[in-house]
């Protein structure tokens, strides 16, 4: 018997099993994948990179780590964040309590956890820790006649290791979130003819990566606990001064020269971060809509393309942003074909390639699909969770996840959730939101000493409630988007993520934590 049992070795499941062996427990993570690194260890596509700049992409529990790692890239590639988080697990010791190819499928509470694996092996534990990643589940491909295809095909979610040769071939991307955004300038440097399988435009930006200097990692070295420190006070948990004006309150000129200074920036909140109603008021995110569609005239010659590529659909941010390298530009390529499959949807895909529904016929040799992820609930449903009560989490969030704080579930007594539904960890720059959650679920085992705690249905309630309110007030739900569960056929619309911000999140959970973990029963 351990006293926990975490699920996944990701950024999450890593930082989890250090901090718990630092309370003196006994602890045992399961991971389905073949290596640690979780989101780094699955997505090896072309062009995978993060979206928050290296040196706010990591770790911050450990000023010796800091001081020892250097990163190249302002925006490194996968392989290097892979490297980071194996360096993190042999430099904690992290590996012997870990047990890779080994899936969790069940687990059920009866006084302590009882886990089962896809090999029938049984565990237990007093504590279950899921730290299963919000996007670890990739939506199945959801296109008729995949069976037939004589060509090779990938989900950029599952990527082959030994990579994927792309030399002359005539090549098919299905999808154009940050996956496909990333992928479809490096898959065209390489492909002998690219067509790009266009539903929906996304709002994209410049990340002007680049080589990080000698200097400039010595500085942020030089004063990276201030550094953190002002990441945590943030909204996003990406450090930069917050914003004090509405984007209304500036004459046209001057907001212009604001938005230019933020996309010139390479960084997600360059422009969102730049007024303070560009996420609550359509007037003012209109403003920077335009300004980046804009700038989408300006990159793609065509301008039929340019239109094609422009999102109408919904609210700049209400969708995460993509950083790019190159993409609009890609589209001005004679080698690249831009098709609307809004206008005209995928029918099937055929032995020889892909059909739609008006008859047009694309011949390719390879398909990616860049489809996405069944996101923050995927992975949790996906594992037969039954609590004190027998009933299953699967069923008690048939219409809409129900969490306390994102942390816990009513009826799920040791149970806890990193990254949950209810927390803000998708909206932010995750590995703030991730520390943080570990953390918060350490020191809560620390002061359980062994006892069971589970959140009472009251401040479930009120916390679901809560989150729904502070969403709605927002123009998050204005998006079809995985953010709402929209991205998946039959999933119930509902706006999951907290967008309360990681510092307002912090303080509540604290207050929770301070008032002897109000809101849950201890016994
Ligand atoms: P994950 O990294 O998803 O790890 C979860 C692990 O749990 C996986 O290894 C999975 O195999 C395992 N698992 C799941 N279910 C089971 C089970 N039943 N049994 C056993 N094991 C299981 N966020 C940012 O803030 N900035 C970024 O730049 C950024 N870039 C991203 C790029 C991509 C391509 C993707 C897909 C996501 C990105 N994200 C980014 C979000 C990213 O998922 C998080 O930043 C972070 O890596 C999540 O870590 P995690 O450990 O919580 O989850
Ligand atoms: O997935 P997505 P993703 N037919 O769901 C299309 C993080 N991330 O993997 O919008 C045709 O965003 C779908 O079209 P539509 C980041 O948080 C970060 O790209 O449904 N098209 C859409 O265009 C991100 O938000 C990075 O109309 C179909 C696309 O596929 C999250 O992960 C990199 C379709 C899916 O976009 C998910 O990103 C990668 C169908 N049947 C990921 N089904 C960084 O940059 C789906 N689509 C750090």
């Amino acid at each position: 018997m351990y006293d926990a049992i975490i699920v996944g070795a990701g950024l999450s499941g890593l930082y989890a099993l250090h901090r718990l062996r630092g309370l003196g427990l006994r602890a045992k993570v399961f991971e389905a994948a073949g290596g640690v690194g979780g989101t780094w260890h699955w997505n090896r596509y072309p062009g995978a990179r993060c979206d928050v700049e290296s040196v706010d992409y990591s770790y911050s529990f450990s000023p010796e780590l800091e001081q020892e790692w250097d990163w190249t890239e302002k925006f490194p590639g996968q392989p290097e964040i892979l490297a980071y988080l194996e360096h993190v697990a042999d430099r904690f010791d992290l590996r012997r309590d870990i047990l890779l190819g080994t899936r969790v499928v069940a687990a059920r509470f009866d006084g302590g956890w009882h886990v089962t694996t896809e090999t029938g092996e049984r565990v237990s534990a007093r504590y279950l820790v899921m730290a299963t990643g919000c996007l670890s589940v990739p939506k199945p491909v959801e296109v008729d006649g995949l069976a037939s295809f004589r060509g090779e095909w990938h989900h950029t979610g599952r990527w082959p290791h030994e990579g994927v040769d792309f030399t002359g071939r005539r090549v098919g991307v299905v999808g154009t979130g940050s996956s496909g955004i990333q992928s479809i300038p490096v898959i065209a440097e390489q492909a002998g003819h690219l067509t790009v399988f266009q539903r929906t435009p996304n709002f994209s930006l410049p990340a002007y990566n680049g080589p990080l200097a000698p200097e400039t990692r010595r500085a942020v070295k030089a004063a990276y606990g201030l550094r953190r420190s002002l990441a945590r006070q943030t909204h996003s948990g990406i450090p930069a001064e917050p914003a004090v004006q509405s984007a209304l309150e500036v004459g046209h000129e001057e907001r212009l020269a604001r938005y230019q200074t933020g996309w010139e920036r390479g960084s997600l909140v360059g422009i969102l971060g730049a007024y303070t109603d560009l996420l609550i008021d359509r007037a003012a995110n209109d403003t920077a809509a335009e300004f980046v569609r804009s700038k989408i005239r300006e990159l793609v010659e065509d301008p039929a393309d340019a239109e094609l590529l422009s999102p109408r659909d919904h609210p700049f941010g209400t969708k995460r942003p993509c950083l790019d390298s190159g993409y609009f530009e890609t589209f001005n390529r004679d080698d690249v074909t831009l098709v609307d499959v809004r206008e005209d949807p995928i029918a099937e895909i055929t032995a020889n390639g892909l059909r739609t529904t008006g008859g047009s016929e694309y011949e390719l040799d390879t398909l990616v699909f860049a489809t996405g992820f069944d996101a923050m609930t995927g992975a949790l449903t996906a594992v037969d969770i039954r609590g004190a009560h027998g009933r299953s989490l699967r069923e008690t969030w048939e219409a809409g996840p129900r969490t306390y704080l994102g942390l816990a579930a009513a009826g799920f007594p040791n149970l806890f959730t990193v990254t949950g539904p209810g927390s803000p960890s998708v909206l932010s720059n995750m590995v703030v939101s991730i520390e943080q959650h570990v953390d918060w679920i350490a020191d809560c085992l620390a002061f359980l000493e062994g006892r069971t705690i589970e959140a009472t249905e009251a401040a479930q309630e009120a916390w679901t409630a809560h989150v729904r309110d502070v969403g709605a007030a927002t123009l998050y739900p204005a998006a079809d988007s995985w953010y709402m569960g929209a991205n998946v056929p039959g999933k119930p619309r509902v706006f999951m993520p907290y967008a309360g911000g990681v510092a307002l999140y912090r303080q509540l959970c604290d207050e929770v934590a301070a008032k002897g973990y109000e809101g849950f029963a201890i016994t």
